[in-house]
């Protein structure tokens, strides 16, 4: 059994500029895992708690010193030449060392710093690629490949665009492998671009590298997408079809939902879904309501599936295997999105992934707004045969980390087969 020798991090800046973690974890074999930490801004209230320092004279109060602290003196001291067995013992001390309910204490963001790099210097030990190690400790399981979603276009919380919906994503399905499902998208991606400055829109981006222009509605956005698609020589809903992710807690007030101009209940706006995907090639759509309409999310979770579509929970499960298995038993979603960072340890994640795949809910690993180099979430969607995975754009450096990293998993593993059996329209 390994001794852990070291754990060390330091302050690094998020592809938005904003300061997060980075960790290094050392064993007493040489072994070094580093991992950086993800942070998301159209978060769910009940999401694990990134600490951030609050003092106005660093980043506006965003600064991560204290995280950086916590996990110097407190992690360090606790895990110094401890043998440590395993993931799960590793996850367990630093929970049991914070000990609140959503990590508040640490700081989740110091937590999931630690555990990825674990997991990362544990592979190095076992001379295993970190992908191969998080299979094994995932469990035996033939490996499939997600398949991309690729948000092009950015509204809501992560761009100016004006637009309610807050990501609109091509989803490369028909595709015959990972890589060939994003040499699609990103093809797509330029001829949406050239039809958008045709139109004369801007073609500055948002947050995930998606195009932020001001277009008069979301449904002006499906037809411009659904044209790229065509145009690039692809068939709509067969080789690429769309999927959406409403963010509905950002326009959810008083028990209404405030979309783009409209006042509606649950129903209606399960009525507008509904409505699209008759319009446009959607298959996949998420966070359709708030987080607190547990109510409306039992009906809208019936219509959407009844009709074909995938109903992904985000903000309303934050990947909280407590939270989920109400979810379950209520009938609340089809699939979930599932975010290390929202519950704030590899282990806690993989039981969430557990109970999904036990419920028959699809999974898709998915990136936060803010993002760095790190493509860790690309190995462990694989490791989990998680059906889908998020990761914005086909551009901006923290964006393609991750597609670039399938790319060569799939070197890796020229026989796992791309996700084929999520989308059928028909009930
Ligand atoms: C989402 C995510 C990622 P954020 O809502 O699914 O796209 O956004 O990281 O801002 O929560
Ligand atoms: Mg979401």
């Amino acid at each position: 059994m390994l001794r852990v020798t070291a754990v060390k991090a330091r302050e690094i800046l998020d592809s938005r500029g904003f300061p997060t973690l980075e960790v290094d974890v050392e064993l007493d074999d040489g072994s070094i895992g580093r991992a950086s930490v993800p942070s998301g801004k159209s978060t769910g209230r009940r999401e694990a708690r990134e600490l951030r320092d609050g003092d106005p004279a660093r980043f506006g109060g965003q600064g991560v010193l204290s995280a950086v602290d916590h996990v110097q003196k407190v992690i360090c001291a606790a895990l110094q030449n401890a043998r440590i067995p395993d993931q799960e013992m590793f996850d367990r001390t630093l929970i049991d060392l914070d000990g609140t309910a959503d990590k508040r204490k640490l700081g989740a963001n110091a937590i999931l710093g630690c555990s990825l790099a674990f997991a990362r210097a544990q592979a190095t030990a076992r001379r295993r690629s970190l992908v191969r190690h998080l299979a094994d400790l995932y469990g035996d399981q033939a490996l499939v490949f997600p398949v991309p979603m690729m948000n092009v276009i950015n509204g809501g919380k992560h761009a100016d665009s004006g637009i309610s919906t807050q990501e609109f994503m091509l989803v490369p399905q028909g595709a015959a492998n990972v890589a060939e499902a994003i040499r699609m998208g990103a093809q797509t991606y330029h001829v949406l671009q050239s039809l958008i400055a045709a139109k004369g829109y801007r073609v500055s981006v948002g947050d995930e590298g998606g195009f932020a222009p001001q277009l008069r509605s979301s449904a002006e956005a499906l037809e411009l997408l659904t044209a790229a698609i065509e145009q690039a020589g692809y068939s709509p809903g067969e080789d690429i079809a769309l999927a959406l992710d409403f963010a509905a807690n950002d326009f959810y007030q008083a028990g209404s939902y405030g979309f783009e101009g409209h006042i509606w209940s649950a129903d209606e706006m399960t009525d507008y879904c509904l409505e699209m995907a008759s319009r446009f090639p959607i298959v996949s759509i998420e966070d359709g309501l708030a987080e607190d309409d547990w109510e409306g999310w039992v009906g809208h979770t019936q219509r959407l599936s009844a009709a074909g579509l995938q109903c992904v929970g985000d903000d309303i499960f934050v990947t909280n295997p407590t939270i989920f298995q109400t979810g379950i038993e209520r009938g609340v979603a089809n699939a979930i999105l599932i975010k290390p960072n929202q519950i704030g340890t590899i282990s806690e994640t993989f039981a969430t992934l557990r109970m999904a795949a036990q419920a028959n809910y699809r999974t898709v690993v998915s990136h936060r707004s803010g993002e760095t180099d790190d493509p860790f979430i690309a190995d462990f969607a694989l490791a989990t045969s998680a059906r889908q995975i998020k990761s914005g754009a086909p551009a901006r450096g923290e964006r393609v980390a991750k597609y670039n990293q399938l790319i060569r998993l799939q070197e890796e593993f020229p026989t796992a087969p791309l996700a084929k059996d999520l989308y059928s329209r028909r009930p």
